[in-house]
C-alpha cells in the first residue's frame, strides 16, 4: 500500500528546475570529510508532519490525509506509521523523532495507553528494520493533556508530578527499545502565568527532582542515549522557566544536573528569546552542551512559534557554521520541527516543504565549511584579540596579575588605540560566500 503519489526525491543539482528533486543536498557528497548526509543527520517530527491537520486558534483541519482515512484509532496510528515510512524513505531521511502521544491514540487508563504504545512501538521497530531509519530522539508530551493545565514536573498538584514521572518513565522504555539516540525534555506547561498564585522555588526544585529521576532510571534500564533540554522562553505559558540557553545552564548547574543534560536548540525558540539561532547555538558551543537542533524558523512580523520549514540561508550558514566549529553533530542532529502552512495543504506540499528545508541547510553547510576551511572570522578574530597573547594580556588570561599588578600597568603604559570592529566588511564578505561558494 502506498499513500504518495509523489516519486523518491533525488538531488538534481543547483541547474534542475524540478521542484520534486534536491539543488544542495546531496546526501553522498563529501563536506569537511563526512558525507551530507552524516553533518546534517536530517530527522523527520512525526508530530508536524503526521498529526498536524491544519487546525489553528480560529478553524480546523484542512488537511485531509489518505493515511487518517478510518475511524479506529489504532487501525489509523498503524497506518501513519507507513505512511510516515514510506515518506521517509522517499525523502532520504535517516532518522525521526517522536513524542509518545503522536505514536499511539491515549486511552482512558495509563495501562493501556502503555499497552497501545507497545503496539505501535512494533510496528515501527519493523519498519525500522526494513528501511534502516533511525530515531534521533523521543519525548514525552506532558503538556497537550488537561491534567497538565498547572505544569507536569512544576504542577501545584503532587498527583499530577507522579503521572507525569510514570508518562516519561514509558516514553524513555520505548525510546531506549527504538535506539533512540537521545531523549528530549521540552517543559510545555513548566512555567507560569502569575506569581499571584505561584510558588517559584518549589516548582523550579521539583523540576529538579524529576530531572534527577529520570537521570537514575536512565541508569537504572542501560539506556545510554544523550538527555536534552530544550529551551523556549514563551508558549504556551507567559514565562517558560527554561527561557533560554542561559537559563537552562544555570538551572542545571544549581541543581548539580550539568553533566547530564545538552541542549536542544530549536531556531524559532531562540528569536522568540531575542536572540539570534546562532547566538543560542554559540552559547551551547562554547559550554559545552551543544545537542540538537530543532530547525525551523519564525516569521518576524509574528511574535509567536510559528514553525515553518527554514528557507533562510543566511541563517542556515551561520547555524552550520557554530555546528562544524563544534566538530560536528554526534549523537545530534537536524530534526525539522517544522510545520507546512495551513493553506498547504496537500500531501504533495510535505514533499517540497521538507525539499526547501533539507537544501537549505544542506547550503548552509557548504558555505559555513567554505568559511571555516579559508579561517574567514577565525583568522579575523584571532588578530582582534591577540593583545591577549602577549604582555599584559597574556598576564591577564594567566592568571599572573591582580588589581595592583594592572593599576601600576595602567599608569604607567595608558591604553593603545582601539580599531575598528570592521562589522560591515564581514558582512560583505559573508554575503560575498553565501553567493559564490
Ligand atoms: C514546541 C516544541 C516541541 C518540542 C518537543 O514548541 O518545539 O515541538 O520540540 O516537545
Ligand atoms: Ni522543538
Ligand atoms: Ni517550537
Amino acid at each position: 500500500m502506498s499513500y504518495f503519489n509523489t516519486p523518491a526525491i533525488k538531488y538534481e543539482g543547483p541547474k534542475s528546475k524540478n521542484p520534486f528533486a534536491f539543488k544542495y543536498y546531496n546526501p553522498e557528497e563529501t563536506v569537511l570529510g563526512k558525507t551530507m548526509k552524516e553533518q546534517c543527520r536530517f530527522a523527520m517530527s512525526y508530530w508536524h508532519t503526521f498529526t498536524y491537520m491544519g487546525n489553528d486558534p480560529f478553524g480546523g483541519a484542512t488537511m485531509y490525509r489518505p493515511w487518517d482515512q478510518t475511524e479506529d484509532s489504532m487501525e489509523k496510528a498503524i497506518a501513519r506509521v507507513h505512511a510516515a515510512f514510506e515518506f521517509m524513505e522517499k525523502m532520504q531521511i535517516p532518522f525521526f523523532c517522536f513524542h509518545d502521544a503522536d505514536i499511539a491514540p491515549r486511552a482512558a487508563t495509563l495501562k493501556e495507553t502503555n499497552e497501545r504504545l507497545d503496539v505501535i512501538v512494533a510496528v515501527i521497530k519493523e519498519e525500522m528494520a526494513r528501511t534502516g531509519i533511525r530515531c534521533l530522539w523521543g519525548t514525552t508530551n506532558a503538556f497537550g493533556d488537561d491534567k497538565f493545565v498547572h505544569g507536569a514536573g512544576t504542577s501545584c498538584n503532587a498527583t499530577v508530578f507522579a503521572y507525569a514521572a510514570a508518562q516519561i518513565k514509558k516514553a524513555m522504555e520505548i525510546t531506549k527499545e527504538l535506539g533512540g539516540e537521545n531523549y528530549v525534555f521540552w517543559g510545555g506547561r513548566e512555567g507560569y502565568e502569575t506569581l499571584l498564585n505561584t510558588d517559584t522555588g518549589l516548582e523550579l526544585d521539583n523540576l529538579a527532582r524529576l530531572l534527577g529521576m529520570a537521570v537514575e532510571y536512565a541508569k537504572e534500564i542501560g539506556f545510554t542515549g544523550q538527555f536534552l533540554i530544550e529551551p523556549k522562553p514563551k508558549e504556551p505559558t507567559k514565562h517558560q522557566y527554561d527561557f533560554d540557553t542561559a537559563a537552562v545552564l544555570a538551572f542545571l548547574r544549581k541543581f548539580g544536573l550539568q553533566d547530564f543534560f545538552k541542549l536542544n536548540i530549536e531556531a524559532n525558540h531562540a528569536t522568540l528569546a531575542q536572540h539570534t539561532f546562532q547566538h543560542e547555538l554559540n552559547m551551547c558551543r562554547i559550554n559545552g552542551v551543544l545537542g540538537s537542533v530543532d530547525a525551523n524558523q519564525g516569521d518576524p512580523m509574528l511574535g509567536w512559534d510559528t514553525d515553518q520549514f527554514p528557507t533562510n540561508v543566511y541563517d542556515t550558514t551561520l547555524a552550520m557554521y557554530e555546528i562544524l566549529l563544534d566538530g560536528g553533530f554526534t549523537k545530534g542532529g537536524l530534526n525539522f520541527d517544522s510545520k507546512v502552512r495551513r493553506g498547504s495543504f496537500e500531501e504533495e506540499d510535505l514533499f517540497l516543504a521538507y525539499i526547501a528545508g533539507m537544501d537549505t541547510f544542506a547550503r548552509g553547510l557548504k558555505v559555513a565549511a567554505a568559511l571555516i576551511e579559508d579561517k574567514v572570522f577565525e583568522d579575523f578574530k584571532a588578530k582582534r584579540y591577540a593583545s591577549y597573547r602577549e604582555g599584559i594580556g597574556k598576564d591577564i588570561v594567566e592568571g599572573n596579575v591582580g588589581f595592583t599588578e594592572l593599576e601600576a600597568y595602567a599608569l604607567e603604559h595608558g591604553v593603545t588605540k582601539n580599531t575598528s570592529g570592521r562589522q560591515e566588511m564581514l558582512e560583505m564578505i559573508l554575503n560575498q560566500y553565501i553567493m559564490e561558494s
